[in-house]
């Protein structure tokens, strides 16, 4: 691995109120700085005269401390200090971990005197950059040396960077799952194929072409499945975005709220109530979701005007778009123009209010799916409703997130190349293909499969 000369410090936490703020400093001065700013509590509070001063850049590995921090102006915080040495840390170099007291102060000034000791102030990227495998619980003794400073692949970083933007437990498990490069990730997945691509190219020499290139071509299937796995992945860590839509008083906020869990909008019988958008995100079968509640769809006039023309353009980039109709009322004319406004592919009809009276059947030809019946006020058939928001991605829910997933477009895009290379070799023997055809082909699937990790 190649190593940063230079130490970089940054906070690594939101800068606010918090019970914890964290900085991180990492590279060879690491822990020389850390020691020149950090004091034991053991040399401060001893009893019977001051106990030696512990000295970090001699601690061992992931040890911790606690202690205090200082500048040339005297005490800045009360700290924890954990430290890792290059070997065997996550880093690969020296890394200190402060854990401050949260809020805004402590930490910046925290970060500043290791600035002031010659520190770049660095981004979480960057040390992520740094960041070699790490094994939970740490490496095992034997296989220091052997796994300690391997660098984080692209896609292990990718997870890495995503992980906080995660909005589900399913979402988290994926991408640790991902980031983990063990078998069953996506990386040992793509290095796998990698392998087998470089053991055909090797065999083609002196050997039958034919029977190299149809070994080839089943990595087809195998990159079939990844790239069939991508709209799973990507909806997991962007949320689809579902707009709520309608006239007036229809009971869309109700909805909103209903399937929120909370009362975060405001509910009245007066049409027109919502002005503005409002956006919540929900989680179901562990999927996320960025539910949008908008104004009621009308002819209108000031600032429902511009609520309205809002609404209309975030239905249009909505991925899904929940239309209500309101089951106490006939539709009227006004509903059936902006109906043919939609893309009705992204419809999911909802008949509300069914607890008033009889239900009315929609038109079946108006949309492609039948409306879920809810009764928004009560709380009925919003499971219904929950299911056929996530139902293309329920077979890979239930799959579970420990398999190689792919979960961004870069990955996606890489391997959607490499599986149109692989689908042009031959799928069996008869077929005719010269030697560097072949070879040029496996060329390219390689290079496509090494950029992906
Ligand atoms: N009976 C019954 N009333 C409902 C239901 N859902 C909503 N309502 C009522 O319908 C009225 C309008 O509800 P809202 O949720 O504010 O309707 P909206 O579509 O958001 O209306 P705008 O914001 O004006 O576009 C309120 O009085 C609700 O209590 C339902 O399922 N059953
Ligand atoms: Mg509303």
């Amino acid at each position: 691995m190649q190593r940063s000369n230079d130490t970089i410090a940054l906070i690594a936490t939101p800068l606010g109120e918090g019970g914890i703020g964290v900085v991180q400093v990492s590279g060879p001065q690491a822990l020389e700085m850390a020691s020149k700013l950090f004091m034991s509590k053991r040399a401060t509070s001893a009893s019977g005269g001051l106990l030696p001063e512990i000295d970090l850049t001699k601690a061992p590995s992931g040890s911790l401390f606690y202690g205090t921090i200082h500048d040339s102006k005297g005490l800045i915080d009360e700290v924890l200090v954990s430290i890792w040495r290059a070997n065997g840390g996550p880093t690969g170099e020296g890394l200190v971990e402060i854990n401050c007291h949260g809020g805004i102060m402590a930490v910046r000034k925290t970060l500043e005197a290791f600035l002031r000791l010659g520190a770049r102030e660095g981004s979480w990227e960057e040390l992520l950059e740094r960041t070699t495998l790490y094994v939970p619980g740490g490496i095992p003794q034997e296989t220091i040396g052997a796994r300690c400073n391997v660098p984080l692949d692209l896609v292990q970083k990718e997870a890495m960077l995503l992980l906080p933007q995660a909005r589900t437990r399913l979402a988290v498990k994926m991408l640790l799952s991902q980031y983990q490069s063990a078998p069953g990730g996506l990386s040992h997945e793509v290095r796998k194929l990698e392998e087998e691509v470089k053991r055909l190219k090797r065999q083609i020499v002196g050997c039958d072409t034919s029977e190299t290139a149809v070994g080839a071509r089943r990595a087809a299937p195998l990159l079939e499945a990844l790239v069939n796995s991508s709209p799973f992945g990507l909806a997991l860590v962007n949320p689809l975005k579902v707009t709520i839509a309608g006239a007036p008083n229809v009971g869309k906020s109700t909805l909103f709220n209903a399937l929120l869990g909370e009362d975060r909008v405001l509910v009245h019988h007066e049409p027109g109530t919502t002005r503005d958008y409002i956006i919540e995100f929900i989680s179901i079968e562990g999927m996320p979701l960025e539910l949008i509640d908008t104004a009621g769809l009308r002819e209108a006039d000031g600032v429902e005007r511009v609520g309205v023309g809002w609404a209309r353009e975030l239905h249009q980039e909505a991925d899904k778009v929940i239309l209500v109709l309101d089951a106490s009322r006939p539709i009227t004319q006004e509903e059936e123009g902006f109906f043919s406004t939609l893309d009705t592919r992204k419809v999911i009809p909802v008949l509300n209010k069914i607890d008033v009276g009889a239900t009315r059947r929609v038109a079946p030809t108006l949309f492609p799916l039948p409306p879920c019946e809810v009764s928004a006020l009560e709380g009925k058939g919003l499971d219904g409703l929950r299911r056929m928001l996530v139902k293309e991605f329920l077979p890979e829910i239930e799959k579970g997130p420990h398999r190689p997933i792919v979960f961004t477009q870069r990955q996606r895009g890489l391997l959607v190349e490499a599986l149109s290379v692989a689908r042009e070799l031959p799928r069996d023997i008869s077929d005719c293909f010269t030697a560097s055809e072949v070879c040029e082909k496996l060329d390219k699937l390689e290079v496509l499969l090494h950029k992906t990790i």
